[in-house]
């Protein structure tokens, strides 16, 4: 494997801040906090059946298990229903079990070898109802979560009835298992007059707040929660961290002892939702030379059980579902489906998978029916400067053709296509495909006022800074660039700044670490904060360094002799920061950093910011579906080759090229290691993770070993990653682009290079679902 990132700048070296504690396992996940001495254990009994009215329950025999000290049901909660978009979800079932996996009652232990014990103990009756275990049937029994969304522009109904060729057909995704290494995960402590503390593993720690606070009964101000770090999330810990923390701080708050509550991964699997399995309809009319006249879309989407965030997830799909490519005449509809699984939720690209993959399939499939390379197809409708989406929005950072130009050139995808063609006649055990795939990702939030951040910094007078922002670290290293933001602004050394633990009594009412935005928002937040110390501070140089000597220093400021610093909060930074020294620019005096902190702390000047940010001008109406939802979009190519098995349908990834503009990444070390993950994350949804329930609607693939995450085996065997320069881009943080979600829906090429090895062997269009595994290909093979 080759990583090439052409790069010696500086940021490059700036590692990620826990590298270090990671790879020597000293860094603090939640189940590494010390036990104290009463603290007890809890964990959740949940459903076994998919759909049924509750007749008993009866924990009689479990609580006289050795080691029980209570058991919880929903009638202990004060309210027992919550959802991010819609309330429709029972933290804890009562009258109707909706899927397997979800929870009834919440068990707390002395010991954790009781819990196991307990649950075998519990006895609950069960009347089954007809389970509805997939989008066909709940489409034909209608039943639905959210309105029915649409999006139209042109006249697509008249131009498909006209054009020169159509196709029409049906694409069929299953979902995607977060499998984050630290399980869902929280320990609650219970503190004076009723107060609750909550370390969890969690994307939004003000959700967890307020969750707990209204299933306890208390106001915001009684709960803390905390997260230090969560060892990986991709969107499972956005919206579902919530509920275990209200079933440990239940537990915490009734006995009055902390509670820990860590989900085994089996449990972890059963219980918590998964990225939205879509089946997506599409109709597709267009010209000779492979111009695409006019789409129509119906989009349905697996939601499971409650809402979740399926709703906003269908959103997202849908405004992706043009990808990088202009169609003037474009009709979607999207509908969210209520089946008897566990709820959907947030997974890295949030319906974007969905949607990008729908047009991707169809230009392999027009490729197919013209007898015309699909590269060549792509790059025909490739998104240009100024034109329109769909939904109203202007492209203005046109880049796309440029990277289609380029990574033709630099995967050498000519020749390449040449050997692959001489390969597959001439193979009798394999065959090969090749495929370019593209990505606009839209950043933002979709929910305009979600895309708010604050940050708070604090200087100690020895030039060292903490800062705290909404943001949480799940791995990715967004702490990383916060820190990189704030050693900049003050032109300081990056070991002078410590990033500290996500707190909501540090920065309250935040949003979810979610939708790539962390390091844009609360990078943004945090540059303010430090901007208005900046001002401060550049008050008191001005005034210190035009004083005489006699009245300078230590001793003069901190004796009170010195005249009084009359700070203006409406004046900005007149002083330039750097290399730890601050200059006045008109005279040239200067002042180290460190002296010019003790002078302001002396002459009491605040050394604390608070930053505020929003992204300007963002919007978009639901029921016209017109807007401009995205701040900018992050664009990138790939192209992938693969090799197929002719007789077993195994598929080998030979290589992928990716080029992406991250604008001027923050740290292009940090944003290589989204990109590739990412990517391989991305390549597991479509190829070998495969979610497997039986007739009842049980999960059977609910381990590693049986559900198949690529391993470093599985990776590209040749893998090259490359930024373009983009040095125009400015309007975002430090003039970088989000890297987080994007790069997974890079390996749709992987797929669509599958698709495209099979057509050698079909000559028509092959038909291929997610995930391509082998079972998959093979029957696709020899239909
Ligand atoms: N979460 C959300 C997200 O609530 N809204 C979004 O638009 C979004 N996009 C990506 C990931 N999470
Ligand atoms: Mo997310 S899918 O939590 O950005």
């Amino acid at each position: 494997m080759k990583n090439t990132v052409k790069d010696k700048e500086q940021n490059q070296k700036v590692t990620h801040e826990s590298a270090q504690a990671h790879v020597t396992g000293t860094a603090e996940f939640i189940d590494d906090r010390a036990l104290l001495s009463d603290e007890v254990f809890v964990d959740v009994y949940y459903s076994p059946v998919a759909h049924a009215k509750i007749r008993n329950i009866d924990f009689a025999a479990a609580l006289k298990v050795d080691g029980v000290l209570a058991i919880y049901q929903a009638k202990d909660l004060q309210v027992n229903i919550w959802g991010t978009i819609i309330h429709d979800q029972p933290h804890l079932a009562d009258q109707l079990v909706q899927y397997v996996g979800e929870p009834i009652l919440v068990i707390a232990t002395n010991k954790r070898e009781a819990l196991l014990v307990a649950k075998r103990e519990i006895k609950v009756e069960y009347d089954e109802l007809e389970a509805t275990l997939s989008i066909t049937e709940a489409r034909k029994k209608k039943l639905f979560i959210g309105p029915l969304r649409k999006i139209q522009t042109g006249d697509p109904e008249s131009v498909l009835a006209k054009a020169p060729h159509c196709i029409k057909g049906v694409i069929k995704m299953q979902g995607q298992d977060h499998f984050y290494l630290e399980s869902q995960a929280c320990i609650a402590y219970p503190k004076e007059d009723g107060q609750i503390e909550i370390h969890s593993s969690s994307q939004h720690p003000s959700e967890v707040q307020h969750l707990v606070a209204e299933a306890l009964g208390l106001r915001l101000h009684q709960v803390v929660c905390i997260v230090k770090r969560m060892g990986g999330a991709f969107g499972g810990k956005e919206s579902q961290a919530g509920p275990f923390a209200v079933y440990a701080s239940l537990v915490a708050k009734k006995l009055n002892r902390p509670a820990r509550l860590i989900l085994t991964k089996d449990d972890d699997m059963h219980i918590t939702g998964k990225r939205n399995p879509f089946e997506n309809e599409y109709e597709v009319g267009f010209d000779d030379s492979g111009k695409i006249l006019a789409v129509k879309f119906e989009f349905y989407a697996d939601g499971g059980a409650y809402a979740d965030l399926s709703t906003a997830i269908m959103e997202r799909a849908m405004l992706h579902s043009d990808n990088a490519y202009f169609i003037p005449n474009f009709s979607i509809s999207g509908q969210v489906c209520k089946t008897n699984t566990a709820s959907n939720t947030a997974f890295r690209g949030f319906g974007g998978p969905q949607g990008m993959i729908t047009i991707e399939n169809i230009i392999e499939e027009m490729a197919i029916y013209l007898k015309k390379d699909a590269f060549d197809i792509r790059q025909i409708n490739a998104y240009k400067q100024g034109e329109k989406t769909h939904y109203g929005q202007e492209i203005k950072d046109g880049v796309l053709p440029e990277l289609f130009k380029k990574i033709r050139l630099s995967s050498e995808y000519n020749l390449r296509r040449k050997e692959i063609n001489e390969y597959n006649v001439s193979s009798p055990t394999h065959i090969r495909g090749l495929a370019c795939t593209a990505i606009k990702f839209g950043i933002s939030f979709t929910t305009r006022f979600l895309n708010q951040a604050n940050a708070l910094v604090n200087v100690y007078p020895d030039g060292s800074i903490q800062v705290s922002t909404g943001a949480t670290e799940m791995g990715q290293g967004v702490l990383t660039k916060i820190a990189q933001v704030v050693a900049e602004c003050f032109s300081i050394d990056i070991k002078a700044v410590r990033v500290m633990p996500t707190s909501t009594e540090k920065n309250a009412n935040t949003s979810a670490t979610a939708a790539s935005s962390g390091s844009d928002l609360n990078g943004r937040a945090a540059e303010a904060a430090c901007e208005a110390i900046k001002a401060r501070l550049s008050q008191v140089a001005l005034q210190v360094l035009n004083r005489p000597s006699e009245l300078r220093g230590r001793k003069v400021a901190g004796s009170g002799t010195a005249p009084e610093i009359i700070i203006d909060e409406s004046l900005s930074s007149q002083v330039i920061f750097k290399n730890g020294e601050v200059i006045d620019p008109q005279t040239n005096q200067k002042i180290s950093f460190v002296d010019l902190l003790q002078e302001a702390y002396l002459n009491r000047v605040s050394l604390t910011g608070y930053g505020f940010y929003r992204y300007p001008g963002i919007y978009y109406n639901k029921e016209t579906g017109r807007g401009e939802p995205f701040f900018y979009f992050t664009n990138g190519v790939a192209v992938s080759e693969v090799s197929l098995d002719r007789y077993t349908g195994e598929v080998k990834v030979l290589r992928s090229d990716i080029l992406m503009d991250l604008g001027r990444p923050q740290n292009k070390g940090i944003d290589l290691g989204q990109v590739t993950g990412a990517f391989v994350q991305g390549m597991g949804w479509l190829t070998t993770e495969r979610l497997f329930y039986n007739e009842k609607g049980v999960l059977k693939t609910y381990s590693p070993s049986t559900y198949k995450i690529p391993s470093v085996h599985d990776i590209p065997r040749i893998f090259n990653i490359d930024f373009i320069e983009n040095t125009k881009n400015s309007h975002n943080l430090k003039g970088s682009k989000a890297s987080g979600e994007p790069p997974l829906m890079l390996a749709i090429s992987i797929w669509a290079a599958i698709k495209n090895a099979m057509a050698y062997k079909t000559k028509t269009i092959p038909k291929l679902i997610v995930p391509a595994s082998q079972e998959a290909v093979l029957m696709g093979l020899f239909k």
